[in-house]
């Protein structure tokens, strides 16, 4: 059956470099924070072991790509030196990539990207859109998918005092300019992944407009990403602490979706794909 998502109409296929995702339906990306203060996990998966039979679980609970990150990006998080956050990331990608499975890499250094690159990861994804020195040059060497995430400000400050005019235009337009840099710099539009980044410099009602506006952002014909996965936003509706956030959570992605979302990131894996999986039957 022909899927009625807006990107479809350009782009079926996710080109990861030796292997392809197809987007006939809504992916979903689990969370493996390999880091000792992330907002969800922080701590739970820092031994490489733990993260890598972490990420193996979320693989067979139906993950087609599990998202592996060396350095927290939650508000006022401490940045990791490049050296920790290599010895973090690097054996765990090496771990499952070996096992077949589809691994991004969630950095913001371009030494990091390189390495994961080579270690075998399918997708590179930056919250930082890309935007340090080396960083356009890293995505095209590497031959990965490349999701650039739009943020205002930096993690130690962006909740401060976001502001935006227009938060669905301003993000769609940042979005549209790094997927033309990163064409120019030589990453095919097959290779790339938008995501509005959701908590990133944006308040509750920026976050709504956002999920509200996806279609806008798909719109440029990119695939979108959507992590809003046990997020302060599902907090602040359902009034439930991170840890009990997995509902609010599956519904969060399921009308991420339904707005245009063609992947989403997320903790909680196995409801996430059985929900889609009705949502796919019964729309
Ligand atoms: N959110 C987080 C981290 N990386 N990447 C993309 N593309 N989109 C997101 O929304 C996104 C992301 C924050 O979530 P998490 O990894 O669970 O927490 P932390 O940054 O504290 O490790």
């Amino acid at each position: 059956m022909a899927s009625r998502h807006p990107f479809l109409r350009v782009n079926a296929i996710l080109d990861c470099g030796p292997r392809r995702l197809i987007l006939d339906r809504p992916l979903v990306m689990g969370i493996v924070n390999v880091t000792a203060d992330s907002f969800s996990d922080g701590g739970r998966f820092l031994d490489p072991s733990s993260a890598i039979a972490q990420g193996e679980r979320l693989a067979r609970e139906g993950a087609d790509l599990v998202d592996v990150g060396g350095e927290s990006t939650r508000p006022g998080a401490v940045p990791v030196a490049l050296e920790e956050e290599l010895a973090r990331v690097i054996p765990v990608v090496k771990a499952l990539a070996a096992k077949g499975i589809a691994v991004s890499v969630d950095t913001m250094k371009p030494e990091v990207m390189r390495a994961a690159a080579e270690a075998g990861c399918a997708m590179l994804n930056d919250v930082n859109g890309f935007l340090a020195p080396g960083a356009l040059e890293a995505a095209a060497a590497s031959g990965a998918a490349i999701c650039a995430m739009h943020m205002q400000g930096t993690p130690a400050t962006m909740q401060a005092e976001p502001r935006y005019g227009d938060v669905v235009c301003e993000v769609r337009d940042f979005l549209a300019g790094r997927a033309r840099e990163l064409e120019s710099a030589g990453v095919r539009r097959e290779r790339i992944v938008l995501d509005p980044g959701f908590g990133f410099g944006k308040n509750f009602a920026h976050n709504v407009a956002l999920v509200k506006g996806l279609g806008a952002i798909a719109a440029l014909g990119y695939p979108v990403l959507a992590g809003l996965s046990r997020k302060r936003m599902i907090g602040e509706i359902t009034g439930r602490a991170v840890e009990e956030r997995t509902a609010g959570s599956v519904a969060a992605a399921l009308v991420a979706v339904q707005n245009g979302a063609a992947i989403v990131r997320v903790h909680d894996v196995l409801p996430t794909v059985d929900a889609l999986k009705v949502w796919a039957a019964l729309r």
